[in-house]
């Protein structure tokens, strides 16, 4: 990008889109797994991609975004930390006429001109998605049924919403109780610490939602260290259905896993092109995702990518 002369919108000397590209971090399988995704559909779609990792941190994704726009990149694509505090950056992308897609988390903006488009999955429904498998499982039983929940990183949007989605579901039933939640900003360290204080202050737990797979990993750690059973003294549910934890699902640690998917790249870069190009695209675009009990992710397990 960033080539003057004839011929309009950007494109690197080679005449190739050049996108920037600010991750969240490196904080989970998912992630990883998306990163990947988003590296090796740039390389086979020609698009040269300046990737950045922001460490779960707004403020490096905020200095990420003002380097692309002062590189003059043709298209700027970012997942947000949390949803709030994009308006100002934003709007410097806008000013500058470069286009912005969101990928994998959303913002609060209220001005939808902020960006092109929005790719991802629907969070809520995958919060209710959780939800609707727990009121299954205890659809005959009268006894209370005492939930903990490792929330993902606070103000983020799957955090946000599986949270939500969750809520909806089972508040219809004054038996579903969640007696403790708090964040464990979606790493297998986090998950573990924390999920080990709600075994110290809440001597029946029934049930672990954790928002992602690695906390899940993390927590079930806990639970063995104070001699419980993962999967049966405490049933567990997460979100992401990454390669460990769709294993510890195998095992039988973990009981019910919705799938959120990380392979955002392909479709990412189809709809950069198509912006770049000045085409319509969709304003947001959804992931299609599945759910998995134990049989099925040993049925699925040997094909999964990541
Ligand atoms: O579920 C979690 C990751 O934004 C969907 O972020 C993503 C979430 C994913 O750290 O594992």
């Amino acid at each position: 990008a960033g080539c003057s002369g004839s011929g309009g919108s950007g494109g690197s000397s080679d005449g190739k889109i050049v996108m920037g590209f600010a991750q969240v971090g490196a904080e989970s399988g998912w992630r990883t797994a998306n990163t990947k995704s988003v590296q090796e559909s740039a390389k086979s779609a020609g698009v040269e991609l300046k990737f950045s990792d922001a460490q779960q941190k707004q403020e490096n994704q905020i200095k990420a975004i003002r380097s692309y726009i002062q590189q003059k990149v043709d298209v700027i694509a970012f997942s947000p930390v949390v949803e709030s505090g994009w308006d100002t950056v934003l709007n410097e992308a806008r000013n500058a006429k470069i286009p912005v897609i969101l990928t994998d988390r959303a913002v609060d903006s209220q001005d939808k001109s902020l960006y092109k488009t929005f790719l991802g999955s629907d969070f809520v429904e995958e919060g209710k998605k959780a939800g609707q498998w727990l009121v299954d499982q205890y659809k005959d039983g009268t006894d209370q049924v005492n939930i903990v929940q490792l929330e993902g990183t606070t103000g983020s949007a799957p955090a946000n919403d599986r949270k939500e989605g969750f809520e909806q579901v089972v508040s219809a039933d004054p038996r579903f109780k969640v007696i403790a939640s708090q964040t464990g900003d979606f790493t297998r360290a986090k998950g573990k610490e924390v999920m080990e204080a709600f075994l110290k202050a809440n001597p029946k737990i029934d049930v672990l939602y954790a928002h992602n797979d690695d906390m899940a990993l993390g927590a079930i750690e806990a639970i063995e260290g104070a001699g419980k059973v993962p999967g049966k003294d405490i049933k567990i549910i997460s979100v992401d259905a990454v390669h460990d934890g769709m294993q510890a699902l195998a095992d039988g640690k973990i009981s019910f896993i919705v799938e959120c998917s990380p392979l955002l790249g392909p479709q990412l870069m189809d709809l950069a092109k198509k912006v770049v190009k000045g085409e319509q695209v969709p304003d947001r675009v959804v992931t299609e995702e599945t759910t998995f009990t134990q049989e099925q992710a040993k049925d699925a397990l040997p094909g999964r990518k990541y």
